[in-house]
């Protein structure tokens, strides 16, 4: 059996003009993407780059991204992909707490790099060079994917090539995925769900990736009608912003059908929306669930039953339990916290030992996700153990780090930031506020919004005299989400 990195890497050569990635116009093929693979290894080479250093990546998708990365794996080094939207305090984190020895940096986004320094270049065409492929085991990092927490700052969630490469061929196995397909690729690069399903899983079956550095729903029906496209896989606000799409064209119901398979995850899709997607296009969305630190650990099956508002069951090599507050398994349809132990489990939280054994009941990881079983064995994802972690549009998000960020205004006392639930972005953020001196609740978003990427900013800043607390002065948080949301 090939070593993953063999499986991912060596591929590329042996599937010559077959194309690999389409941008806009122009073609790569599998042997086009090996060739700028072996570039960019020379070139980071050169740079003094080798086995566990990092290097970082700031930069819209493209196809020399892709090669970049592949580039990285080819010396040994350690991917670490930074989401496009962030300012410079995150991504001054990020670097940082990952210390890569080379910033790969798209131009365009300069503006939000951070006053400290690393050494910097430009993701444009690398010279023409080879280089070979370092050898290394892989059980080593590969990436490290960084994801927010219950604290303010992000962590970087440490996975080997093994847990990407058969974590997610076990995935996409389960899909079928064939050489013969081809992705709508309208996922961002830096998480789990467009990076590891979308272009690991792609480059592992040979298939060809259209590659969007933006989502539109106009794109998608494009994909799938006029180039191709036999898979499209979204967060469920992707599938909202299609259906609006089909109300006001439903006659691209018919150009959507042509394609074989939709899925989606990062979020919980309404069963409405599965319901109302089919009823257009005659297509089940196939639902699965995952988080970065385990990869997709449950999925829908691609023939049976797909059950709306189910995740379905584990993906091969998973296995999972249900447990209450003390540990104890709960019985079918009893809600409880999902923990799971996988082979594309993390390494670990990069350089923070503290938060890996709290994350970790022995071998099993704590989701912090509140779900049930059905008595066959299908999952349902009914909620999460804290407040404190939202996910919007797909995105995870700590409401600390938005009070931290609110905190710092000079008229804030006290700032609570909570998750309300909303019909386009799954969960909307809202924040309560105190204030010791007048500000307009415009000019506090302003604020959140020059410090934090923008889908993190409050869309509803509400003044209050005081914030709810218990009789020891915790705050209540659930209790603050009723009186913002009442029903
Ligand atoms: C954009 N906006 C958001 C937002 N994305 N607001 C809240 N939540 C979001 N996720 C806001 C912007 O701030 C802006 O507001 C307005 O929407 C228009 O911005 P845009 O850039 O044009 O938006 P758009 O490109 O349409 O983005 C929507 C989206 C994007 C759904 C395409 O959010 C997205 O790419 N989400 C995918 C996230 C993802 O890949 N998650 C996977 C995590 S891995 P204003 O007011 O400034 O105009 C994982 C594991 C697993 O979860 O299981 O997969
Ligand atoms: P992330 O840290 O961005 O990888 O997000 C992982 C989280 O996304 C999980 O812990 C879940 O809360 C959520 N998630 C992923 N897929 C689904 C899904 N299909 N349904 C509900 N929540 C999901």
């Amino acid at each position: 059996m090939p070593t993953a990195r063999a499986r991912l890497l060596e591929s590329l050569a042996g599937r010559g003009s077959r194309p690999a990635i389409v941008d806009g116009d122009r073609t790569w093929s599998h042997a086009a993407l090996d060739a700028a693979m072996r570039a960019w290894a020379a070139c980071l080479r050169e740079a003094g780059v080798g086995p566990g250093d990092r290097v970082a990546a700031l930069a819209p998708s493209s196809p020399q991204l892709v090669a970049a990365m592949l580039g990285t794996y080819a010396v040994g080094a350690i991917w670490v992909p930074i989401n496009t939207r962030y300012r410079a305090t995150e991504v001054g984190h990020i670097l940082e707490d990952a210390k890569p020895s080379l910033l790969l940096c798209d131009p365009s986004l300069h503006d939000a790099l951070p006053a400290h320094q690393v050494p910097m270049r430009d993701l444009a065409d690398p010279p023409a060079a080879e280089a070979s492929l370092a050898v290394l085991p892989d059980d080593a990092p590969a990436m490290l994917i960084y994801t927010s927490g219950t604290t303010g700052r992000s962590k970087g969630a440490t996975l080997s090539m093994a847990a990407v490469v058969d974590g997610i061929a076990a995935l996409t196995g389960l899909w079928g995925w064939t050489d013969q397909d081809v992705l709508s690729l309208q996922l961002p690069l830096f998480h789990v769900h467009g990076l590891c399903i979308g272009v690991f899983g792609s480059l592992l079956a040979g298939m060809t990736m259209l590659m969007h550095r933006k989502f539109s729903a106009a794109s998608v029906v494009a994909d799938v009608d006029e180039c191709g496209a036999t898979v499209f896989m979204g967060v469920p606000t992707m599938y909202t912003r299609l259906l609006e799409h089909l109300r006001s064209v439903p006659t691209d119901g018919e150009r959507l059908a042509k394609a074989r398979l939709f899925t989606a995850g990062s979020a919980a899709l309404p069963a409405a929306d599965l319901e109302a997607f089919e009823r257009f296009t005659g297509h089940r969305i196939l639902e699965r669930y995952g988080m970065s630190e385990t990869l997709i650990t449950f999925s829908n099956p691609l023939s049976g039953e797909r059950r709306p508002g189910s995740v379905g069951r584990e993906v091969p090599g998973v296995v999972s339990r249900v447990v209450d507050d003390e540990g104890a398994e709960v019985d079918v349809g009893t809600v409880g916290e999902l923990q799971v132990q996988t082979p594309a489990m993390m390494t670990g939280y990069w350089n923070n030992a503290g938060a890996t054994a709290e994350s970790f009941d022995g071998p099993w990881f704590r989701t912090g996700d509140v779900v049930t079983r059905d008595a066959d064995g299908y999952l349902r994802i009914v909620g999460r153990k804290s407040v404190d972690i939202i996910k919007s549009g797909g995105f995870k998000i700590s409401a600390r780090e938005i009070e931290e960020a609110l905190l710092l205004h000079p008229a804030v006392a006290e700032a609570a930031v909570v998750g309300l639930a909303d019909a386009t972005w799954g969960e909307r953020i809202e924040a309560a506020v105190v204030l010791e001196e007048p500000a307009s609740a415009e000019a506090l978003i302003e604020h959140a919004a020059t410090l934090l990427a923008d889908y993190k900013k409050p869309r509803a800043v509400h003044v209050m005299d005081v914030l709810p607390r218990n009789a020891l002065g915790k705050l209540q948080k659930v209790a603050l989400k009723r009186q913002l949301q009442p029903g």
